[in-house]
């Protein structure tokens, strides 16, 4: 199945900054990756170099994760590069932003039963590392229905015409991964109900949210953004709310990037060493 967008689509994707694609993969994939994510997520694969962590809340041993996500989950099963819903996305992001486009991020968000905590209303490039080199779209695929009760996506629509607006971390709370958008006016939210397998795509500048899961069923969710690389879209320069890592997921991440610089600096002398 190849997914073509009409000129309307398109069309409604530039004018509001969303789109609801209502099938992107089939029923059958739909429940393999249900059984691979809750793999995933039950061996919190990641967790110590900071792929596994929790957006939502401290993220500390003690604290049962409210918003688990696990960044590049196709590093942890391969299987995952393979599947329909990359493809269909990869097509569609083609006729949305040229034929250059490229995946640039995966991840995964789980939110539990009735403990699933709201995503706050933010816009993608808010999380963007200094030096990233693209603006990038966002697939969102639920794997069960959604609705209000267990979190779908709500978008402003236009909001991606506008600037980056300022953010700080959830609550104001430096322990925390996620981002909020502050003095941002989200009173005319457009909700994206959805059934297992559809889709919303959304621009990194589109503030969007999702609600807290209040239902007895886990709502997860698979995210694909795809960007075209240029020069001209390099940020130069971080985000203020960036430039502190002060959460325990950073920390981890850190920590794994020094372990595997002195491992490779000690590859590097023994290399030496050998040559000598
Ligand atoms: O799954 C969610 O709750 C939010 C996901 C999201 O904000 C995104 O993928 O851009």
């Amino acid at each position: 199945m190849t997914i073509v967008l009409t000129s309307d689509a398109i069309r409604e994707f530039w004018d509001q900054g969303f789109l609801v694609i209502p099938q992107i993969c089939t029923p059958q994939e739909v429940d393999r990756l249900c059984d691979v994510y809750d793999r995933l997520f039950a061996q919190r694969v990641g967790w110590q170099k900071g792929d596994f962590f929790d957006f939502a809340g401290p993220d500390t041993p003690e604290s049962p994760p409210v918003l688990p996500q696990l960044l590049d989950p196709s590093r942890y099963e391969p299987s995952l590069k393979k599947i329909a819903f990359r493809t269909n996305a990869l097509a569609i992001a083609r006729q949305l932003l040229g034929p250059s486009a490229e995946l640039v991020f995966e991840h995964a968000m789980l939110k539990p039963p009735r403990i699933g905590a709201e995503t706050p209303w933010h816009q993608d490039e808010a999380f963007y590392p200094i030096y990233t080199n693209y603006q990038s779209i966002t697939f969102w695929m639920p794997l069960q229905p959604v609705d209000r009760l267990n979190g779908c996506m709500e978008f402003i629509a236009g909001s991606h015409a506008g600037p980056v607006l300022p953010h700080r971390r959830i609550n104001n709370d430096p322990r925390l991964h996620g981002l909020e958008v502050y003095g941002a006016d989200v009173s005319q939210a457009v909700s994206c109900p959805l059934p297992a397998g559809g889709a919303t795509v959304h621009h990194c500048r589109t503030l969007h949210h999702a609600g807290p899961n209040l239902s007895e069923g886990p709502r997860r969710a698979y995210s694909l953004g795809f960007g075209v690389r240029s020069r001209a879209f390099t940020l130069r320069t971080e985000f203020p709310w960036n430039a502190v890592r002060t959460s325990a997921r950073d920390q981890r991440a850190d920590e794994a990037q020094g372990a595997i610089r002195r491992y490779m600096s000690h590859l590097r002398k023994t290399a030496r060493a050998i040559l000598r």
